[in-house]
This record gives C-alpha cells, structure tokens and sequence, in this order.
C-alpha cells in the first residue's frame, strides 16, 4: 500500500468538539509521540495533553476567554527548548479567533485569543504546553482586568516561605475588601489574581503590583523582597512586579508546564494554600480534582474591584517606579537602571548613554521592515 520510495502517512486522530458556535473538528498528528519522557509509559504523550485539557475544558477557558495568549510550544517534548509565539500561523482553520495587539515599537501580532476549549485543543495539536494570556481582552487591550501578583522563592527559600507570603498578600487584600484567587505557578512558585475594573492602564497595574510587593516587604522584610536587583533580594521570596509591564505574561491556570512531572498550575483555594504542594497537581490529578470539583475559580469574574487602594499603597510608598527588564527601553517614570552596587557618577553616566543608545535604537526600529526583528519573549521562569 506504501511502496518503497512512498512517504508514510503520519497517523493521526480527529477529535469532535462541541463549543457554542458549533461542532468543531481538531486534527491531532502524531498522538502516540511522547511529550513527557519522564512519566510512565502511555502516561505522557500528546494525546494525554489534549484530553487533559478537554477535561478540564471550563477551567481553562475561563484563564483564556478574549484575552490576546501567547503559546509556549514544545514541539521535541518537555526535555527541549520552548518556541514562544505570538502569530497564528497561515493556514489555521477558520473558526480560530485572533486579536492583534500593538507592541511599543509599532509592530503588532495577531495572536491566538481562545474563546472555546477547540482554541485549546488546537493549540496543543500545535504542541503547546503553556498558555500565556495577556491580562487584558480582545475588546479593551489596553485596559488589564487581572492584576497578578508573581511570588518567586529566590535561593536559600523554599515553598514554605512562598505559602506564607501568598498569606501575607491574601490578609493584606482581605484587610481593604479585595477577593483574590491563588494558584501554583505549576513551577516554584505561586501567582494570587485580582480581577479589577477594565479602566486603568498597564502602567496603573504596575504600580498596584510595585504598591502590593512594598506593602508586603514592609511587613514582612525578613520574609518578602520587592527589590529588583539580585544583589539586594537576599533569601526572601520576591514579589516580581515587572510581570505587569505590559507585554509581561504568565502562564495561565490550568497550564501544564515543561517539568519531568508534567505539572500543572493549579487554582486554589485559600484554605488550600497551606495544605498543598506543587507536586500535588499533574495532567492526571487535576483531571480527578476538576472532576470532583469543578474549577475552584468559577466566581473569579463575578466581581471586578477597584484599583485605588493599591494604587494608594503605591502613592504612599513614596519610591516612585522601579526598572524594567533589559529588553525594555528606558521607560516613562523609570529611575536608574543600574545595580546599586555600581552606581555613582560613572555609573549613572554610562545608565544615560545606555538609555540615549536605546531611544535611538528604538526610534531606528521603527523604520526597520517588520521581518527583521523578533519580538521580545515572555521570561522563563514564572
Ligand atoms: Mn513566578
């Protein structure tokens, strides 16, 4: 039937999926291929991801539906490199929705925005792992509706401490009347999400963030860092702000990650906080859990707060913004972008030609054609 010298058909199987728009038909190739070495036989391949995700289909929709999402694929499997994209490539079926976003250079992307759990499936045909959503929807994206506080335990800190500061953060918005919602990053660490009013800006949200993690550090400074340099985060827990910065992402709830055990981000309760562990949620577990529990976020959209008590802690803080990212141009508000341990007049000098160097890079990119440059990508660790 395939003669010596024919291509072999790579095998494949077509998934029926019911959304309400209609019936939609996603092609899966390759279901056998192993994505997940390290899990037991059978256990970790491609099409164990695509029924993980049909599983917990409402959990995941609700992390995505409208917002403009990132897609962290891994098309040789958890053990390679991720390929970050941005662009819905030519040739994807046409009921997959999209939102084109602006990045500050001009240049936009027109990125996968799901509105049902075929978005998903299809991502995942894609080799998706993660899903990185913007905080924003398709119909506002310049105004967030999810301000996300990104715990990190840095070295010499473990899940204990990262447990006690999500604490510290939910006591905090329990204090001013705010209802948030914890998850495990899936990773190391642990995200706490906020859904706020559709009418403050990125740099609003960042500044909630920075007001929330100085709140904190200032309660806790044994325990919690808001520092951006390395140098000055000691064995504390950081409270990672940047992941505001508009175009910062993070991998959505119900995201597998590219770990041995194929663990998941996993929305908790807050009386679940102390009682769990990362390696408590898999592709397999979360299925059982969301089986028996539905998704523990579902009232996440039944309130949006206002910002003004964050952005008050930020006013009060009296420190002003802090620095951005490398990859990012000297932005509005940004004091020195310089390690403290090498600052002085030189140090600042070198900072101002770094940031000149960078406004006319940026105002050079502008008239560069679209093709030559990549975007810049979401961190890897979160
Ligand atoms: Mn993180």
């Amino acid at each position: 039937m395939f003669p010596y010298g024919a291509p072999m058909p790579s095998p494949f199987v077509e998934i029926e999926i019911d959304t309400p728009t209609g019936e939609r038909v996603v092609k899966v190739s390759n279901p056998d291929r192993t994505y997940f070495p390290g899990l037991p036989e059978g256990r970790g391949r491609k099409i164990d991801l695509v029924e993980y995700y049909l599983a917990v289909g409402p959990g995941i929709v609700r992390a995505l539906r409208e917002r403009p999402t990132v897609l962290k694929r891994h098309p040789e499997g958890s053990e390679s490199p991720p390929v970050y994209t941005k662009r819905v490539p030519k040739g994807a079926p046409p009921w997959v929705q999209t939102a084109t976003v602006e990045f500050p250079s001009g240049r936009s992307a027109t990125e996968l925005c799901p509105v049902d759990v075929a978005h998903v499936a299809w991502a995942v045909q894609m080799s998706t792992f993660d899903f990185h959503p913007w905080p924003s929807r398709r119909d506002d994206v310049e105004h967030p509706d999810e301000l996300r506080i990104d715990l990190d335990p840095m070295p010499g800190t473990g899940w204990a401490d990262v447990v006690e500061t999500a604490m510290e953060v939910e006591a905090l918005y329990d204090e001013l009347g705010l209802v948030a919602y914890p998850k495990t990053s899936g990773s190391k660490g642990m995200h706490v999400y906020l859904r706020v009013r559709p009418e403050y800006s990125f740099l609003q949200l960042r500044h909630a963030a920075l007001g929330v993690a100085r709140e904190i550090e200032r309660r806790r400074p044994e325990l919690a860092t808001s520092k951006w340099w390395k140098e000055e985060r000691g064995e504390r827990v950081f409270l990672d702000f940047n992941r505001m910065a508009r175009d910062q992402t993070i991998a959505s709830a119900y995201s597998v990650r590219a770990r041995p055990n194929a663990t998941v981000s996993a929305p908790l309760t807050w009386a679940e906080v102390p009682l769990v562990t990362i390696e408590d949620f898999d592709i397999w577990t979360m299925r059982e859990r969301f089986a028996e529990l539905g998704d523990v976020h579902a009232a996440i959209d039944d309130v949006h707060h206002d910002l003004q008590p964050l952005l008050d802690l930020y006013e009060h803080s009296g420190e002003g913004d802090a620095p951005y990212p490398p990859q990012f141009p000297k932005m509005e508000g940004e004091p020195l972008r310089s390690r403290p341990s090498v600052a002085g007049p030189a140090a600042q000098k070198r900072a101002e030609q770094d940031a000149h160097r960078r406004a006319l890079a940026d105002a050079d990119r502008d008239r560069t054609p679209a093709r030559s440059r990549r975007p810049p990508r979401p961190a890897a660790d979160d």
